[in-house]
């Protein structure tokens, strides 16, 4: 007869084997999704914060980046309902597995597929996509500018030239255990903004001093704003020449920045 220490181990391991949650398929949350629901793209390398901000806005079961569990190797469709002053507005969110360095090639290219694939989804379902966040966790690596160029030549020109884009710095908090970090590293934070200006006037630059929702709202209400007109998924590159290259995501001038062509 077990003891009753042991019964309380065996369902520990018990609890610990219990499968999570399953979330429904990607294309079945769009299914539910009406045509004026913004839908956001997040992209960034591995760690720099994305599956963070959706799960500071969902108690839904969100996948974040640690050691057991290096990265998310499939885009992620979540809905979210953000409450501005009182009125609610829903978003759909679409988390991607992170962009890793130049030297990563097959593991870039895997990104780019997946990327394409859910945004195929949403072009079949009639959706749009409202924007696009590039994630840079200013913590790790400051040399965010690979990714960047892969994310640049992935919304193509006509999407990269809009407000449709934002850039999102975050993990503030992680270098300084001081109230108001922002202000404490602004210097920093001025020449992210004023590199990123000079690139991509269009874009906005926003911080997220810590992991909380607050700072999500900030961003997201830039995209509420926008009004958005006309088919924006058409002019986004990745989808685009996927579809025309008969889906080879090495001919997308994505896929050729990611293997050193261009
Ligand atoms: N201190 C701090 N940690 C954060 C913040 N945002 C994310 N993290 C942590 O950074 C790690 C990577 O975040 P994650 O969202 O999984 O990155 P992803 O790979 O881009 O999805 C996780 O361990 C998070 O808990 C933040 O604002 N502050
Ligand atoms: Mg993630």
């Amino acid at each position: 007869m077990a003891s009753l220490r042991e019964w309380v181990e065996i369902l520990w391991e018990f609890l610990k084997l219990k499968p999570p949650v399953q979330r429904p398929f990607n294309r079945d949350t769009l299914k539910t999704v009406s045509s004026e629901v913004p839908i956001i793209l997040l992209v960034g390398r591995t760690g720099s914060g994305k599956s963070s901000f959706v799960k500071s806005l969902t108690d839904q079961n969100v996948l974040v980046f640690h050691e057991e569990n290096p990265c998310t190797m499939n885009c992620e469709v979540y809905t979210v309902k953000v409450d501005f002053d009182g009125t609610s507005k829903v978003f759909v969110l679409i988390d991607t597995p992170g962009l890793q360095g130049l030297d990563s090639k097959e593991t870039n290219l895997k990104v780019l597929e997946k990327i394409a694939a859910t945004l195929n989804d949403v072009r079949d379902l009639e959706l749009k996509l409202a924007g696009a966040i590039f994630f840079h966790n200013i913590a790790g690596n400051k040399r965010f500018t690979s990714a960047l160029d892969i994310f640049a030549a992935m919304c193509g020109k006509e999407f990269r030239d809009s407000k449709q884009v934002a850039f999102l710095t975050t993990q503030w908090d992680s270098i300084s255990s001081e109230k108001s970090v922002i202000s404490k590293y602004g210097g920093y934070h001025e020449e992210i903004g004023r590199r990123i200006k000079n690139l991509y006037p269009e874009w906005p630059v926003f911080a997220r001093e810590r992991d909380d929702a607050a700072s999500c709202k900030k961003v997201l209400e830039h995209f509420s704003d926008l009004t958005r007109s006309g088919d924006s998924l058409s002019r986004f590159a990745l989808l685009e020449e996927w579809r025309s290259g008969k889906e080879d995501i090495r001919e997308t001038s994505a896929g050729r920045k990611v293997l050193g062509l261009v």
